[in-house]
């Protein structure tokens, strides 16, 4: 069986970008793969997170991930900050990377932003820690949305500079698995921009835990434009806010673009607008409601964790202790 690992950033409220570019594809392969997956709480503070609220998003992520499918006792899912050989790994990878490599990673570029020399070092190494997480494991697999197809390739260069310098078969292949219509959910407000949990502008976003009423009132506000949905596909093109629209409606109702405007082609948005709301509230609703439910013990979720966190050392812990061998270091 293949091994998958996947991780979140418990960077504030997972969003509908987060559940359809990556955690409803987590929950389709429990089915036939050994599924490890990670909340990355040492991604998180590559920008800053307020300590007490960290601790607070850490579990809300957890629920939240449970809540959307994923079995804790099938699957493993834990907190990245309790296994240390994550830390250790991406240690020996910032040593194999190069620095030509980490300058043309694009979610460096805009995440920075203008003020690049003010980020944070960990911002600029993210990559690598990213590899080491997959690669800790031998994962061969990597469900994730569009935005992260640079990173893994990044990571298939580490693990091949890393092989080819020290002359072994050591790190596999992984291969990203980016699936479904929705893989790139775009901004409510802006339809070039990735909706992101840490948008500054709620209304950019669709969360887990929003309301019926929110999520009504944030899809009739959605940015569109004047004219009426195409009829086919090739009628979306240069209409970014309308193919995410269409794109997000295709992937919750399991379908493609052509089944949805072949439905809606040549209404107003305002109608296809109401039906997209019902949609979600349909689809994220039981979640959020099983995400509150869940929260209501904390020390569950804390439990949950905490059990694989254990399971996810006894995976990773020789790997990287061959690793260390590799390269050369004393045994401890
Ligand atoms: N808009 C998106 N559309 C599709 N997939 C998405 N993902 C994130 N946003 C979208 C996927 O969700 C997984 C977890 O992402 P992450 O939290 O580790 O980091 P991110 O990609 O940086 O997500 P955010 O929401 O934008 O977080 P912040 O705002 O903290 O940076 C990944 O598989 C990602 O592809």
């Amino acid at each position: 069986m293949q091994r998958i690992f996947s991780g979140i950033q418990p960077s504030g409220i997972p969003t509908l970008g987060n559940y359809l570019g990556a955690i409803r594809n987590w929950v389709a392969l429990q089915a036939d793969h050994d599924c490890i997956y990670c909340v990355v709480d040492l991604h998180a503070i590559t920008v800053w997170q307020e300590p007490k609220l960290l601790v607070q998003q850490t579990r809300e992520l957890a629920a939240s991930i449970i809540a959307c499918g994923i079995d804790p006792a099938r699957s493993i899912l834990f907190h990245q900050s309790a296994v240390p050989e994550h830390a250790e790994l991406a240690w020996i990878f910032n040593c194999v990377a190069r620095l030509g490599w980490l300058n043309r990673m694009t979610q460096f570029k805009d995440k920075a932003g203008k003020d690049r020399e003010n980020a944070s070092a960990g911002l600029y190494v993210y990559p690598n820690l990213m590899a080491a997480d997959i690669l800790a494991y031998h994962a061969t697999r990597v469900p994730v949305g569009d935005d992260q197809r640079q990173h893994l390739e990044l990571a298939n260069d580490i693990a091949q500079k890393f092989n080819h310098d020290y002359g072994v078969e050591f790190f596999p292949v992984i291969e990203a698995l980016i699936l479904g219509p929705a893989a790139r959910v775009m901004s409510l407000r802006d339809g070039t921009k990735k909706m992101s949990k840490s948008d500054p502008s709620d209304q950019s976003r669709i969360n887990l835990n929003d309301s019926a009423d929110t999520i009504a009132q944030k899809i009739r506000r959605a940015r569109t434009d004047p004219e009426p949905l195409p009829t086919e596909p090739a009628g979306l093109a240069g209409r970014a806010e309308a193919r995410n629209l269409v794109g997000i409606y295709a992937a919750l109702a399991d379908t493609d673009e052509e089944d949805v405007l072949r439905l809606h082609g040549g209404k107003g948005f305002s109608s296809f607008k109401e039906e997209l709301a019902a949609l979600l509230v349909e689809s994220l609703g039981p979640i959020a409601q099983k995400t509150r439910d869940l929260l209501s013990e904390p020390d569950h979720i804390d439990q949950v964790l905490h059990e694989g966190a254990a399971r996810a050392a006894s995976i990773c812990r020789p790997i990287v202790s061959k690793t260390k061998q590799i390269v050369g270091f004393l045994p401890t």
